[in-house]
């Protein structure tokens, strides 16, 4: 059955950040620091899931989809990432999942989506091997809890985005600007994965993903200096993350002057290759890549000029979604079916023609992918709420709901009608 979703994540939505047990993560350190997030914004309260959830199970009952994706707080789960469980977080999702389960809506559960409880952080966070671990540990205990209800497991939300803008460039939890020397966050974070699975397996799991941020890239022009950019940027972007869960190898990384991904010990591929039922990818838009100026990097943005942009300024191109899912399913022929598990735009306004044009686009490119032999088991819009964009804060609104953070009132946006009229009819075309 094809899965039509929403996705949220814990730290964008839920606020409650300190009831119940609920231990801090990095994001509310982060995000409690001057000048992290745009005007001081932090998800202290968000969109107050944590107390609104049974309303937003309504909504998303009444936009008719059948899957809903979510991710689970670690630190509300295990307030310092490991050791006390605290049974009150877990009865939270515990109430969540059977009342999405009560909707005919199957949970979709992501259990990383970028807040590590701070003691691990502490501990060193993704740049200590330990942690993966204890990662490990954390998805066996939330298996143990919830696998009798929760079928589709995802083990990571964008590993490349969080080691880059978390640990690299510092703009995003934990802030740490560790550029180049960032790359052990990499390969900790895919041995956690590899750990997880292994662990919701052993859990009687029975779909079990990751989610990476992949993006079609293309040269600022067919100049051999460019390409090499480009190439350079899909091995750091794409290849680092999608290579070694779906080949067990690691891609050259002679462009960036590295004779291998540091921290990798005999054994550890093996681990991180396990078999996955899917993979899920977010898909936002392409990049664009030329050679660089400097010698820091090798490759620098070109940018992107010539299509519409959404409120975010990220260009509007649903054609590079069928193009990347074509460009996956040439490079893996290991390449399981997948999962959209993100798609969606930054736009203002409750009669959001924007969005719905947005979304009908990248609907159209998703079914072009499979005409041309793309396994595509899903699609989660991304979002059902207006949310805590990170380090935008509450800037950017992408729900296909209206979230008014002063009274929390929600108010379908014209997208949702949309949309829920999208699955009524669309069900049959995927
Ligand atoms: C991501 C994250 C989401 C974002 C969304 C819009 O893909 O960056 O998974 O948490 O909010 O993508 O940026």
């Amino acid at each position: 059955m094809f899965l039509w979703g929403t996705a949220t994540a814990a730290y964008q939505i839920e606020g409650a950040v300190a009831e119940d047990g609920r231990g801090p993560s990095i994001w509310d350190t982060f995000a409690h620091e001057p000048g992290r997030v745009r005007d001081g914004h932090t998800g202290d309260v968000a969109c107050d899931h944590y107390h609104r959830w049974a309303e937003d199970v309504e909504l998303m009952a009444a936009l008719g989809v059948n899957a809903y994706r979510f991710s689970v707080a670690w630190s509300r789960v295990l307030p310092y990432g490991r050791g006390v469980v605290n049974a009150k977080g877990l009865d939270f999702y515990d109430r969540l999942v059977d009342g999405l389960c009560a909707k005919g809506i199957a949970p979709a559960l992501t259990l990383f989506h970028w807040d590590l409880p701070q003691a691990l952080e502490d501990e060193g966070g993704w740049m200590n091997r330990d942690i993966s671990g204890y990662f490990a540990d954390y998805a066996a205990i939330v298996a143990e809890r919830l696998g009798d209800r929760v079928k589709l497991w995802i083990t990571l939300n964008e590993p490349f985005v969080h080691m880059v803008y978390g640990y690299a460039m510092g703009t995003h939890a934990p802030g740490k600007t560790l550029f180049l020397e960032a790359l052990p966050v990499a390969h900790h974070q895919l041995l956690g994965h590899g750990l997880a699975v292994q662990a919701l397996r052993a859990a009687g799991a029975e779909q079990v993903l990751i989610t990476n941020n992949c993006t079609p890239v293309w040269a600022a022009s067919d100049a051999p200096e460019d390409v090499a950019a480009a190439d350079a940027y899909d091995v750091l972007h794409n290849r680092l993350f999608n290579d070694p869960v779906l080949t067990g190898t690691y891609p050259d990384m002679s462009p960036f002057a590295i004779d291998e991904v540091p921290g990798v010990r005999p054994g550890d591929l093996e681990t991180i290759a396990q078999p996955l039922d899917g993979l899920g990818i977010n898909y936002y838009n392409p990049t664009r890549l030329a050679a660089p100026s400097t010698d820091i990097l090798p490759f620098e943005d070109a940018g992107i000029t010539g299509y519409p942009t959404t409120a975010f300024g990220w260009p509007v191109v649903p054609d590079g979604l069928r193009e990347l899912l074509v460009s996956l399913r040439t490079r893996y022929d290991t390449l399981p079916p997948v999962y959209i598990t993100e798609n969606g735009c930054s736009h203002d306004g409750l009669d959001d023609q924007f969005r719905v044009d947005y979304l009908d686009g990248h609907l159209k490119a998703l079914r072009q992918a499979q005409a041309e032999g793309v396994d595509v088991r899903g699609y989660f819009a991304w979002s059902l709420l207006d949310n805590f964009e990170w380090a935008d804060g509450y800037h950017q609104r992408f729900g296909l709901v209206h979230v008014d953070f002063d009274t929390q009132a929600r108010t379908p946006k014209s997208s949702y009608h949309w949309f829920r009229s999208q699955i009524r009819t669309g069900r049959n075309s995927f």
